[in-house]
């Protein structure tokens, strides 16, 4: 038995102290953009992200949906491998069919359904506009469009038909199939419409281009692409069925898959890594975690992982803590194990990226993870709050909405997986809410924004930067009692 002499800590435990900010240093100079796989040193990584925030590989938070929002604004989704393999393999394919720009129509309507159905699919489909085919099939004929703002409750009947409402083909501007993204730009603010449909030669419809879409363009102009102009995305693989996943999933063109464990630190991570280099050289990109030491990481990077997660029982949703006993306060993880990356890279000429999973519980805990020398970071509570993710929403007692977000050790994600995973026997997870926050692109400007703001006050203009010259301090009890007592003085309510 070993007792490590210093305190394990967490992010809220430390603030940053500023540095010089010259004139160099404004927010359009700041750069966040982030490897995401090993690269020889001094080379770029085949894969990097403009804004270094991926989603979590839960059922509660990566969707086709948030995985699109959020290549969009240029970070990178995992979808969940809690599911069977071709349900998993569909979700990558969806992302990938889906081109940046050009929508695909996957949520039809029959002109003769009534306005109260197509109300319901909009809801459930989350989608603004909805492609009304006379079959109601995405193969129909082309008819019009139906959005939300087509119809109001007050004014018209929910049993009038949605041909009462929609904009008929015959009143909207098109473009021809082979339209460049920049052409059928224009076209869409010459015509003032919000969506721009693609017919083929026949009037087929093949695609949509929305207004929404450009805007969010030139607000990140970063998207996550890959060179075919797709929205890049990732998937969580497992120790068991790898041999028959990692196929699936290359196959449906997913760009980066990673292990998903509480603790990876394991003879089986080891293997599936070897699986993929054997079989794929590096051609296929795999993540490994998760670690919380020095050692979780050699290994992980000896054994060619792409990049390495690091933390245990730090999720908001997780008490592996408090179930087995094993963790580590995330910043502690974080100040051992990014040395031992530089010392890596060093000795090896191989950067092995490190990503901080878990545990940011305001957007601050961001700036100081990055800080500590992560370079991007997963987060499963903060994107489970918006619309694009794909649990519900519900009313608190309060009257405030939520979302539900559970862990995938929880009971509920193990029931949900419905494939056999051998029984559970005890949790490692809760099922709980989050307070909703609206559309994914609003809040990611707004903690971008933040983010920037503080490299700014700390000097830096990179990521690179940033971690080489952040000064961070430990704060004591007494800082906290009176933070927190100053936020109950002012009794702020809560933002929903
Ligand atoms: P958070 O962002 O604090 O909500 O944490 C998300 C992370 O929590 C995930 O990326 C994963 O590492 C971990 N997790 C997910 N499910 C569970 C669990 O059921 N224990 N833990």
């Amino acid at each position: 038995m070993r007792i490590l002499p210093e305190t394990s800590r967490t992010f809220g435990e430390y603030l940053l102290l500023p540095n010089l900010t010259d004139e160099t240093c404004t927010p359009d100079q700041v750069d966040l953009s982030a490897p995401l796989v090993r690269h020889p040193v001094g080379q770029q990584s085949p894969i990097r992200i403009a804004t270094p925030m991926v989603s979590a590989i839960m059922g509660a938070v990566s969707s086709p949906r948030l995985a699109i929002a959020l290549a969009q604004v240029g970070g990178l989704s995992f979808l969940h491998q809690n599911q069977p393999i071709d349900e998993q393999a569909a979700m990558v394919a969806t992302v990938k069919r889906h081109k940046a720009g050009f929508r695909h129509n996957d949520v039809n309507i029959k002109p003769s359904a009534t306005l109260h159905e197509a109300d319901l699919l909009i809801n459930e489909s989350r989608q603004d506009v909805i492609v009304v085919t006379d079959d109601g099939t995405p193969s129909g004929r082309f008819l019009g469009l139906i959005t939300s703002r087509d119809y109001n409750f007050h004014r018209h009947q929910p049993n009038d038909s949605v041909q009462s409402r929609m904009l008929p083909l015959a009143d909207l501007v098109t473009a021809p199939r082979g339209t460049s993204l920049e052409q059928a730009n224009s076209l869409l603010w010459d015509s003032r419409q919000d969506v721009l449909p693609v017919l083929d030669t026949t009037g087929q419809l093949t695609a949509l281009v929305q207004r929404r879409d450009y805007e969010l363009h030139e607000q990140f102009r970063t998207e996550s692409v890959d060179d075919d102009k797709r929205f890049r995305v990732g998937a969580g693989i497992n120790t068991r069925d790898y041999q028959d996943r990692i196929p699936a999933l290359v196959e449906a063109g997913a760009d980066v898959l990673c292990l998903d464990s509480s603790d990876g630190f394991s003879v089986w991570q080891q293997r599936a890594v070897t699986f993929v280099r054997e079989r794929y050289g590096d051609t296929v990109r795999i993540g490994a975690g998760n670690v919380v030491d020095a050692r979780g990481f050699r290994y992980l990077a000896d054994a060619g992982a792409d990049f390495v997660k690091v933390g245990i029982g730090g999720g908001s949703i997780c008490i592996t803590r408090d179930q087995k006993g094993i963790g580590r306060g995330q910043a502690t993880a974080l100040a051992e194990i990014v040395p031992a990356r530089d010392a890596y890279a060093e000795k090896t000429d191989m950067y092995v990226p490190v990503c901080s999973d878990g545990g940011i519980i305001h957007d601050s805990h961001m700036a100081v993870a990055l800080a500590f020398g992560a370079d991007f970071l997963m987060l499963g509570r903060y994107f489970a709050r918006f619309d694009e993710s794909p649990s519900p929403k519900v009313r608190g007692a309060g009257g405030q909405i939520l979302k539900e977000y559970w862990g995938e050790g929880s009971a509920r994600a193990r029931n949900a997986a419905r494939y056999g995973q051998g029984d559970m026997v005890f949790e490692e997870g809760v099922d709980g809410y989050v307070n909703y926050s609206g559309a994914l692109a609003d809040s990611v400007k707004v903690t971008l924004t933040k983010l920037r703001s503080t490299m700014i006050s700390c000097g830096s203009t990179s990521l690179r930067q940033f971690h080489e010259t952040a000064v961070l301090e430990a704060v004591s009890q007494q800082t906290f009692v009176q933070n927190s007592e100053e936020v109950d003085r002012n009794d702020r309510p809560t933002v929903v």
